[in-house]
């Protein structure tokens, strides 16, 4: 009892507040005041949602009515709304709910409700779980798989529908309106008639939140799954035997969105083993899935390891192709051209297909961004890529209007993010992690939405309690939590770039199958090129950084002008992108004046006192955060600011024995030692692929 009392006195003022432990997420439940709710004359799933919604989250005058009406109006786009006093108009159910949420939304924030139009900026706003029949998630951070569980086909239990519910609410707060439930590097069990089954009780789960559901395919699965002899995607048993597959799918689920597709890629199967192309293969199962409205997502993560940049890859296979696609295919292209690292350039390919739909896929799972211990806000760096200017159809063609139908006319948009979401307790792993799922959609619905702004309105709904609402307790918690919080999430990822890979490093992660923490040595004999770290920093006495100018691999012509000659240019390349680019001394001359390799050292330094100062911004927050979450979060940063110190040490060491220069003064001097840190980056054995 007494330890019990002491426990109480040191969680200190944060005591009030009710333990959370984050499974509501940014949908915390709060007292509702009554509403009258007026639908439209025809009752469905979605509408009955969208209604217990205002019910029970109303915050607006007691005993309003708020009208939920379904007109056609040209100025509504996709699932656009319209909000007014009255309530909420779309020309589609999804429309509604979306209209029902954004007031919900703003009143909980304490905004206004803003009357007017809000159309999402892509048609299909999609979340990709690499989560495997097994119930193992491929680069999942917060346990098992919410889908999947071992020789779990056929059964499905009360739990499952209440998490599969608790997971479409979520995303039909923040518009994602598509999850795709199976890994890219796919089963094909996926396909047999047990696991079919499963699919449909998931899609019947999903769909009163406007969910729709799509599956991952393996190309072969004619050959596993149908015992065929080719997958051939011209053979015609080939394409009789995807097309009974297809029509399989749509008894169990009549509104299925469609497939995702790896193909030819790191080893799984696609149409190239049959000599044919991208295009071959993905228009086979588009017309496939035609007939009943369906798409072909298809991926342009593509590289192998004879080509002397892997870079280039995609952009080379892909745009020999493009207006060879059927027009319900689009290509889905990672946000840089290599692999979802900390900081790259865009992809080459936005703006390059001008006759093919391309979609952008970004990674909400922090696979190179320190997983589920690191705090990573990730909403800057999508922002950073959607923002960025192509040029490819003049000035102002961004990532975001040429993937979202503005410069060039696709038939469908979309917008894809891996999911960081599984079992455990709060969806995500690490209670900031959630602020990612929140931000991808906001940003798929609106490509121009800021960070800053998305990450104050998730702080709010995740942290924010009654009791901070009167205008004095608001005033202190915005000062003392909200602003200080808020910048805490803005610098996060930057903070990650400066302590593993900045300056346009890349790919210097351990290479071993974990990809948590430094590895700029790892290069085992006998493993291929381009999955070892020195490959992409190149690192030698005459210099660092990967030689992507036209004198070198000329991956930057690529890009359109004036990009290319000013990435080619390191007088006039982005500091940031400068080492992605180009090959230089360690005594090259920066724009800061200083030499590379101080500059270098002083980024590497910088991460780790950013990380030291986010942890005192959340020691400081503590009386605002309830106990349990604060304690968890004050862990994570604990564990992922020593492992920053191993960053930078790892990689400063590793690196002087090439520039053979003094770390600088300004410069906490390194507390290991290179020889420690190689042995403690110990290979982990590779977990099985799936057949
Ligand atoms: O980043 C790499 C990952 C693989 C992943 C692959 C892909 C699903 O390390 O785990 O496989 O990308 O995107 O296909």
């Amino acid at each position: 009892m007494k330890k019990l009392f002491l426990a109480v006195l040191m969680l200190g003022p944060a005591v009030g507040l009710r333990a959370e432990d984050g499974h509501q997420l940014w949908l915390r439940p709060h007292v509702s005041v009554p509403v009258t709710v007026v639908l439209p004359a025809r009752t469905s799933a979605l509408l009955a949602t969208a209604r217990q919604e205002l019910q029970q989250g109303w915050q607006g005058p007691a005993g309003a009515t708020i009208t939920l009406s379904l007109k056609k109006d040209k100025a509504i786009k996709y699932d656009g709304f319209r909000l007014s006093a009255q309530g909420v108009q779309a020309s589609t159910e999804r429309g509604l709910l979306y209209g029902v949420f954004e007031l919900l939304r703003r009143q909980q924030i304490g905004q206004a409700p803003e009357a007017g139009l809000s159309n999402p900026s892509y048609e299909h706003r999609l979340l990709n779980h690499w989560d495997n029949p097994d119930g193992s998630v491929e680069r999942g951070y917060a346990g098992k798989s919410i889908f999947w569980r071992k020789d779990s086909a056929l059964v499905v239990t009360r739990r499952d529908q209440t998490l599969w519910q608790q997971y479409a609410r979520a995303n039909a707060s923040v518009g994602i309106n598509g999850s795709v439930l199976n890994n890219v590097n796919a089963s094909p069990v996926i396909l047999s008639a047990g696991y079919l089954g499963r699919v449909k009780a998931i899609a019947d789960a999903l769909r009163p939140y406007g969910v729709k559901t799509y599956l991952s395919v393996k190309f072969s699965s004619p050959v596993l799954l149908g015992g065929l002899k080719t997958a051939d995607p011209l053979d015609p048993a080939v394409v009789k035997w995807w097309q009974g597959k297809v029509k399989e799918i749509y008894q169990q689920v009549p509104d299925f969105g469609g497939f995702l597709v790896k193909a030819s890629s790191e080893g799984q199967p696609g149409p190239q083993d049959y000599g044919r192309t991208h295009a071959d293969g993905a228009n086979m199962l588009a017309d496939a899935v035609r007939p009943y409205g369906g798409l072909v997502m298809w991926r342009a993560f593509v590289y192998s390891p004879s080509d002397k940049d892997r870079a280039k890859q995609a952009y080379n296979e892909f745009v020999p192709l493009d207006g060879k696609f059927r027009d319900n295919v689009i290509i889905q292209v990672k946000n840089g051209p290599v692999d979802f690292q900390p900081r790259e350039p865009f992809s080459p390919l936005f703006g390059a297909l001008k006759k093919t739909a391309v979609m952008p896929e970004f990674q909400i799972t922090q696979e190179y961004l320190g997983h589920a211990i690191d705090l990573a806000y990730l909403a800057p760096m999508w922002e950073e890529c959607l923002q960025s200017d192509t040029y490819q159809a003049g000035p102002g063609s961004t990532v975001a209007r040429c993937t979202n139908g503005s410069v060039y006319r696709q038939a469908h948009s979309a917008m894809a993010g891996v999911s960081n979401v599984g079992l455990d307790r709060n969806w995500t792993g690490h209670d900031f992690a959630q602020a990612n799922w929140y931000a991808f959609g906001r940003l798929a619905w609106n490509s121009s939405a800021k960070s800053a702004q998305i990450a104050e309105e998730w702080l709010k709904l995740t942290f924010q309690n009654a009791a901070d609402a009167t205008p004095a307790a608001e005033a202190e918690w915005n000062a003392k939590f909200l602003t200080p919080v808020a910048q805490l999430m803005l610098a996060s990822r930057e903070a990650i770039v400066d302590y593993s890979m900045p300056l346009g490093l890349h790919h210097i992660m351990s290479a071993t199958y974990h990809h948590y923490g430094p590895g700029p040595w790892w290069a085992p004999s006998g493993m291929r090129a381009d999955w070892t770290p020195p490959y992409y920093h190149q690192a030698a006495a005459n210099g660092v950084g990967f030689d992507r100018t036209r004198t070198g691999s000329d991956a930057v012509s690529q890009y359109h002008e004036p990009l290319a000659s000013q990435l080619n240019d390191p007088a006039t390349c982005p500091d940031e992108y400068l080492l992605w680019f180009h090959h230089l001394p360690w005594t090259f001359r920066m724009k800061s004046g200083r030499t590379l390799w101080d500059e270098l050292a002083l980024h590497y330094d910088h991460g780790v006192q950013q990380v030291r100062q986010f942890q005192r911004t959340w020691d400081r927050a503590q009386p605002y955060v309830d106990a349990e979450r604060f304690a968890a979060v004050q862990n994570k940063l604990r564990t992922q600011s020593g492992n920053a110190v191993m960053w930078k040490d790892a990689c400063l060491l590793y690196f002087q024995q090439f520039s053979r220069l003094p770390i600088p003064a300004a410069v906490e001097p390194p507390m290991h030692t290179l020889e420690a840190l190689i042995k403690y980056d110990t290979p982990a054995p590779r977990p099985a692929r799936q057949p």
